[in-house]
């Protein structure tokens, strides 16, 4: 298998108008790195919020579809996996973007390795309260009352949201936003034990696992911020991080 088959992975980038410099960098990743591969995923929270399908015309929702795009035209196989912030990206964004919608989770082979893809926030059980509010966000009633309020309501709704959220943060453990053993050996158990790729801690790692005397590795990616962001690259001789130039 030749080493320049590779596949990259990306998440947690939090795209956002407020900082342009991540999206400098996305664009000239799309450009001068992700053409190269033979897949690119992205796993949830391209986004920083993205509150419907209708804000395709805003600058920055352009100028990634743009972006993507051209990854996808390259000829690159363009996957992407909504994550908390950015669950709301449905076909319009899918069919802009040139990324083709997988679900959380999916199961891929890569190299002869059995990878299952994940954001990661449906791991973090031990965290009630946002599983609560999980499972309220992602009802499609709850979604579709949500997106047929104008778009300034829902951003002053999203914002009280991310206040709200940033403010229970603050009471709750390291430990209780993490992913949970439990549902990590569930998931690996569910699936035969494969390795694990996933985003939404902003803990990259390798963390190992031994679900049932079987060894697992499970891969963390790390976020973007304005001085350091990576991909994860799979070839045939495993995984590396690949940091990404400013
Ligand atoms: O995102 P991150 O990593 O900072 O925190 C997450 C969990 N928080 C969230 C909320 C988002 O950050 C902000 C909202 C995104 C909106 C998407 C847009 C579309 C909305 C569509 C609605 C149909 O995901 C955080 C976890 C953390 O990860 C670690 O895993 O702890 O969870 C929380 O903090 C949730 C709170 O504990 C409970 C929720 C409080 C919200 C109450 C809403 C009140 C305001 C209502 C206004 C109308
Ligand atoms: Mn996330």
């Amino acid at each position: 298998m030749p080493t320049d088959d590779f596949t990259l992975f990306v998440s947690d980038l939090h795209l956002a108008p407020a900082q342009p410099v991540l999206t400098r960098r996305f664009v000239r990743f799309c450009h001068e790195i992700a053409p190269s591969a033979s897949a690119l995923y992205v796993l949830g929270d391209l986004f920083d919020f993205w509150i419907g399908d209708d804000t395709l015309d805003d600058p920055l929702h352009r100028e990634v579809c743009g972006a993507l795009r051209s990854v996808a035209g390259a000829g690159v196989a363009v996957r992407f996996m909504v994550g908390n912030r950015d669950f709301l990206a449905g076909d319009a964004f899918a069919a802009a973007s040139g990324a083709v919608p997988i679900a959380d989770p999916t199961m891929i082979d890569l190299h002869g390795t059995p990878t299952l893809l994940m954001h990661g926030d449906s791991l973090c059980t031990d965290d009630h309260a946002y599983m609560a509010f999980r499972a309220q966000v992602r009802n499609p009633k709850v979604q579709a009352q949500f997106l047929a309020m104008p778009v300034a309501v829902r951003w002053q709704q999203v914002g009280a949201t991310r206040d709200a959220s940033e403010r229970e943060k603050q009471a709750k453990t390291m430990d209780i936003m993490d992913v949970a053993t439990a549902a990590v050996e569930e998931v690996l158990r569910a699936n035969g034990y494969p390795r694990l790729i996933h985003g939404h801690t902003h803990r990259p790692a390798v963390h190992e696992h031994v679900v049932d005397g079987r060894r697992c590795e499970r891969w963390v990616i790390a976020d973007w911020r304005a001085d350091l962001a990576e991909a994860l690259r799979v070839d045939a001789r495993g995984v590396s991080r690949l940091p990404l130039p400013l």
